[in-house]
């Protein structure tokens, strides 16, 4: 090594900071690993980080050079520390809008001394080390020449880069979609979340503080108009007082039901539910880069989900006028259960801003090698254990139960398995059928524990798919199932997923045509339970009235009407799939972006804190 190299405390620094780094993420904060990918990407991103940034040294005066690593190495100490304290009392990590909006930080106050512990002193070892290095060889900085530098810059780059790239084959979209603050430490490490979150922070921040509230009469003017259309009295308040249970059925698609699979029915008790149900045969999933968070940001606010990122992730600290919110005022007691990392698609925080009153989430469940399938625990089991939470909660209730087996790339061990798999090309394809079957039978298991505990008299139940499981990259496969050649038409035909409304001892069930969205279940269940909710900003409209807005729109501008579906500026029938002239679809298309580019105005703007809901409810 050269002199100029040799001994450079800024090297050694690196290397401790990096190692204590890693050693934090892999045997103190309680990172899931679950592969040999992810435990090289832990390992690399530490000093990923570390090098490139103590190695700035080279390009500093060497009077400055070691103040600069006093201060990273101290700064970087006592972020890592802050984490640390966070981490133990809410397992999770530190954000910026939650700093900000909900003042968790102060929450720690009084408890901070019970989370620091005596081992942590050993996090300031290297610190002390690095003081006493930079003390000995005070005279030891020097001027690094030009090729030096480029030398060491390029290659912490390349660690960095080496880190990335991985990071981006492991988690594909890792810093668009988000996913979860532990995807996002485990991937680039904890600084390089926080520099991510102070970006995705201030940008929201900086759109907000630009929007302008004269937007939003706009915004109410062309929701009274276009969407708020007269209603039909038929069901109104048929659920008023009833327990109202949403089951959010993980990827589960309407191609497959009533379908066989070698002679075998796929969804036999969704097949019987759906005769005894409001059935609604052409429900479209709305969702983007969110997935099951944008099926719940539809659902709940009837606003759509974000073009570019996942709406829980990036604004959950608007102000949103949600159904969990609305009906608690109506005495309604609300909460979520799911067997996941709570801090998932931002989850944690977002259900707060909703208005939700409890978050069931893993850390209540008993979840272990045996009950656990795929993505965590089986959905059989998470049903048995939610009814004991379901009778202890107050009632009337909303909850909303998010099952997670029949999640991508549907791995059912073959002991679980009901049905064969189908035999295609895609293995993905093949093997959805029995993890969908699974779920159908979890499903039906659920309702039998609702009949033993007595809440299934008193409650109305809605099932619906929160999002497509197949992928157009299916298609070929797919096209061998369905037995047809899958075009563009097909492929948003295929956005079609499930949506039942179960209303035990009612009778008058039927199956219902009419496109619906996402987007229309808020004010459904508004209505079902009576509340007038008028005034209300919201895209979506009541599945029970008789006219209603004329399009369902997907996020890419694409619709659906009932006569009509426009996709890749293609115009085509729904009914039969044949192309129709481009002008039978424009009325709809500026009117389908208008309306995206109002619901994200709102969004970007925060433009509902300048709403008087009261006022308007008078
Ligand atoms: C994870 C579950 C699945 O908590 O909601 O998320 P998805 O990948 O479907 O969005
Ligand atoms: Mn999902």
């Amino acid at each position: 090594m050269s002199k100029e190299l040799k001994s450079q405390v800024f090297l050694i620094a690196s290397l401790l900071f990096g190692l204590k780094t890693y050693i934090l993420y892999r045997f103190v904060f309680h990172l899931s690993i679950e592969n040999t990918l992810q435990e090289i990407i832990l390992f690399i991103n530490p000093f990923a980080t570390s090098i490139l940034v103590f190695s700035l040294v080279v390009w500093m005066k060497p009077q400055n050079q070691r103040k600069f690593i006093k201060t990273v190495m101290i700064i970087g100490t006592l972020l890592l520390y802050f984490n640390l304290l966070y981490y133990r009392n809410f397992t999770d990590f530190i954000t910026l809008s939650v700093l900000f909006q909900f003042n968790n930080a102060g929450d720690l106050g009084s408890s901070v001394l019970s989370l620091i512990h005596f081992w942590d002193l050993f996090l300031f070892l290297d610190v002390l080390i690095v003081l006493y290095l930079l003390r000995k060889n005070k005279r030891n900085a020097v001027l690094y020449s030009r090729k030096r530098k480029l030398q060491v810059m390029a290659l912490s780059l390349s660690i960095l880069f080496v880190n990335i790239v991985l990071a981006e084959i492991e988690r594909p979209m890792l810093f668009l979609r988000g996913f979860d603050r532990e995807y996002l430490v485990k991937n680039v490490g904890l600084f390089n979340y926080h520099i991510y979150d102070a970006f995705v922070h201030s940008k929201t921040r900086v759109q907000k503080v630009m929007a302008d509230e004269s937007e939003l009469a706009q915004i109410t003017d062309y929701v009274n108009q276009e969407v708020d259309i007269e209603q039909n009295e038929s069901l109104e308040g048929i659920a008023k007082g009833k327990n109202i249970i949403y089951i959010s059925a993980e990827s589960v698609q309407s191609f497959v039901l009533n379908k066989t699979i070698n002679g075998q029915e796929i969804t036999p008790f969704l097949n019987d539910l759906m005769e005894d149900s409001y059935y609604f045969e052409n429900f479209y999933h709305q969702t983007n880069l969110g997935k099951t968070s944008d099926s719940e940001f539809l659902v709940e606010t009837s606003l759509y989900p974000l073009p570019n990122s996942a709406v829980f992730f990036t604004h959950p600290q608007n102000e949103y006028r949600a159904v969990p919110e609305i009906i608690g005022e109506e005495g309604y007691y609300s909460a979520v259960f799911h067997a996941n990392n709570k801090s998932f698609w931002n989850r944690d925080v977002m259900y707060e801003s909703l208005g939700y009153d409890h978050f069931f989430s893993e850390a209540q469940y008993n979840v272990n090698e045996e009950n656990s399938i795929g993505w965590g625990l089986n959905d059989k089991s998470f049903f048995e254990q939610s009814i004991k939470y379901l009778q202890s909660i107050p009632k009337p209730f909303y909850v909303k139960f998010i099952t997670l087996t029949n999640h991508f790339p549907f791995e059912l061990p073959e002991k679980y398995a009901s049905i064969d798999q189908f035999d295609s090309n895609s293995r993905t394809l093949n093997q959805y059928f029995p993890t969908v079957r699974y779920t159908d039978e979890a499903i039906q298991h659920f309702f039998e524990l609702l009949k033993q505990s007595g809440l299934y008299e008193e409650s109305i139940i809605i099932i619906y798919g929160d999002h497509y499981g197949i992928s157009e990259y299916h298609n070929k496969a797919m096209g061998e199932f369905l037995g047809k050649e899958i075009t563009p038409y097909d492929h948003i035909q295929l956005q079609r997923v499930p949506l039942m409304i179960h209303i035990p001892g009612h009778k008058g069930h039927k199956k219902i045509e009419k496109i619906a969205g996402q987007i229309d279940l808020k004010p459904t269940i508004l209505h079902l339970l009576g509340i007038a909710n008028e005034g209300d900003i919201r895209f979506g409209t009541n599945l029970f009235s008789e006219e209603r807005k004329p399009f369902i729109a997907f996020r890419d501008g694409s619709f659906v009407t009932d006569e009509l579906l426009y996709t890749n500026h293609t115009c085509y029938d729904r009914i039969t799939g044949e192309e129709k002239d481009i002008a039978n679809c424009e009325p709809f298309t500026d009117q389908v972006l208008e309306e995206l580019q109002y619901s994200d105005n709102l969004i970007y703007g925060d433009l509902l804190r300048f709403y008087n809901f009261d006022k308007n409810q008078e």
